[in-house]
């Protein structure tokens, strides 16, 4: 089967403005009356639902930042009551203010829709073996992989992430077809297949759906030949929905993006500027189904840009070009989101050391890894060893506990951290990606 569903994919470009701007129309009414911040939002802006009449309309909405989610943290920007959310997922962290987004029951349905046109993309069937190795949880990766596997019918494989050996194990003996994880995770397989003495050609592997993270041709061409699959980059974000937001296919020139749910716009991220087509900006999502979580053009901070040519699979619907960037700090460590702040928050509050750090993010045998730096106070660095190790550890386990991944971290002599004059320089990433 070579689309999931063609009337949506292959739509003319009239037929889906159409579609399009029936479902803004109806989602600006549904959230000026359900989501106070919102209304406020465009009362502020002059505006009343019935400016919004086409899909011109649209730039003049007021947009949504990361930093709104987290001010009406958990639940402020749900249009539907908590009784009618089904689930609730959560980007990055355990504690503190992460950004939560809730789905209906028509939401986990659209979600299932999506993804299942994204592995469609990939080439996944009935017949196919679906073993998904991104983590299941609060994480959107698992679960929405998971769905959209079960729509099509096909076998799915809900391992989640690590666990390598077993993973190769599995893949092996269960037969996987088609495989759903991170790049990098992806490439740690690989290396770790060849170390097991396992050939590509022992294994059933045609496919891999790889995304959470930005990765490069080098990597991708790497990936498909140590596996010998053809490797389909696949992009979300939570807040818009999680995966399925959009996704290459067999071209591999470009990601298509399920318009009919989304309407992605490239500004400027600075003027806030809308861009015309092909212009290389910051890409912004409005949804235009959802029910739980709406969002009026979410800020996403990727770097991206669009094209609507049709492409040569035959799908209209635009794509997006691979990520190539991000406007802001975010990094991505073994796919979770992490903003230096975070890290210096948790440093702060232990108040131990003096205030500064470095992250060094790096990328060893294919897997991420951290390692804080940071500097004793002149009265810490005349203390035992003892006592510099009992902080060490008291800073590794906090930022575990904080935001769910392992760091190594170093006390350091004071002033061996490089001072800056300007913008204080708090990462160094040593990945090649
Ligand atoms: O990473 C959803 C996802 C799961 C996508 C599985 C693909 C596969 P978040 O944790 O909210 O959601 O992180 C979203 O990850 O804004 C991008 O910066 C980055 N990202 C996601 N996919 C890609 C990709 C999931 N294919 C953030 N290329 C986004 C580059 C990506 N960056």
């Amino acid at each position: 089967m070579k689309y999931w569903n063609q009337t949506y994919e292959c739509m003319t470009r009239d037929e889906m403005t159409r579609v399009q701007t029936d479902r803004l129309i109806n989602t600006v009414k549904r959230i000026f009356h359900n989501v106070p911040f919102y209304r406020d939002k465009m009362q502020k802006a002059g505006l009343e639902p019935g400016d919004i009449k086409s899909l011109e309309d649209l730039k003049k909405l007021p947009f949504t930042y990361k930093q709104d989610l987290r001010d009406t943290y958990p639940y402020g920007l749900f249009a539907v009551p908590l009784s009618e959310i089904v689930r609730i997922h959560a980007s990055s962290g355990t504690t503190g203010r992460q950004t939560v987004v809730g789905y209906t029951r028509r939401d986990i349905d659209t979600w299932a829709e999506v993804m299942a046109r994204t592995l469609s993309c990939a080439g996944a069937t009935k017949e196919s073996f679906i073993q998904v190795a991104y983590g299941y949880g609060l994480f959107t990766g698992g679960l929405g992989v998971h769905y959209g596997a079960e729509r099509i019918g096909a076998s799915v494989i809900p391992i989640s992430g690590g666990n390598t050996k077993r993973q190769l194990q599995i893949m092996k003996d269960f037969g996987t077809t088609i495989l759903a994880c991170t790049p990098s995770y992806a490439l740690y397989l690989a290396e770790e297949m060849e170390e097991a003495g396992i050939r590509k050609e022992d294994l059933h592997l045609k496919a891999g759906v790889f995304g959470a993270e930005p990765w490069s041709s080098n990597m991708r061409n790497e990936i498909e030949e140590r596996l010998g699959i053809i490797a389909i980059d696949i992009y979300g974000l939570s807040e818009v929905i999680g995966p399925g937001v959009a996704s290459e296919c067999h071209c591999k020139n470009g990601l298509h993006i399920p318009e009919d749910h989304f309407i992605p716009e490239i500004i400027d991220p600075v003027t806030e500027e809308v861009l015309p087509p092909g212009s290389v900006g910051e890409l912004v999502f409005t949804t235009i189904t959802k029910e739980g979580l709406p969002l009026l053009r979410y800020r996403t901070r990727d770097i991206s840009s669009l094209n609507y040519e049709v492409c040569e699979c035959g799908r209209t619907c635009v794509r997006m070009s691979k990520v190539s960037g991000r406007t802001d700090d975010m990094l991505i460590i073994r796919g979770v989101n992490v903003f230096p702040s975070q890290i210096e928050s948790v440093l702060l509050e232990i108040g131990e050391t003096a205030p500064h750090y470095l992250l060094i993010v790096d990328r060893v045998d294919n897997l991420d890894s951290l390692e804080v730096w940071v500097e004793m106070t002149p009265s810490l660095f005349s203390d035992e060893v003892k006592m510099i190790e009992d902080i060490e550890k008291k800073i590794r386990k906090e930022i575990e506990g904080t935001l769910g991944i392992n760091a190594k971290v170093r006390l350091v002599e004071p002033k061996t951290i490089e001072r800056s004059e300007g913008k204080a320089k708090r990462v160094i990433d040593r990945r090649k990606l």
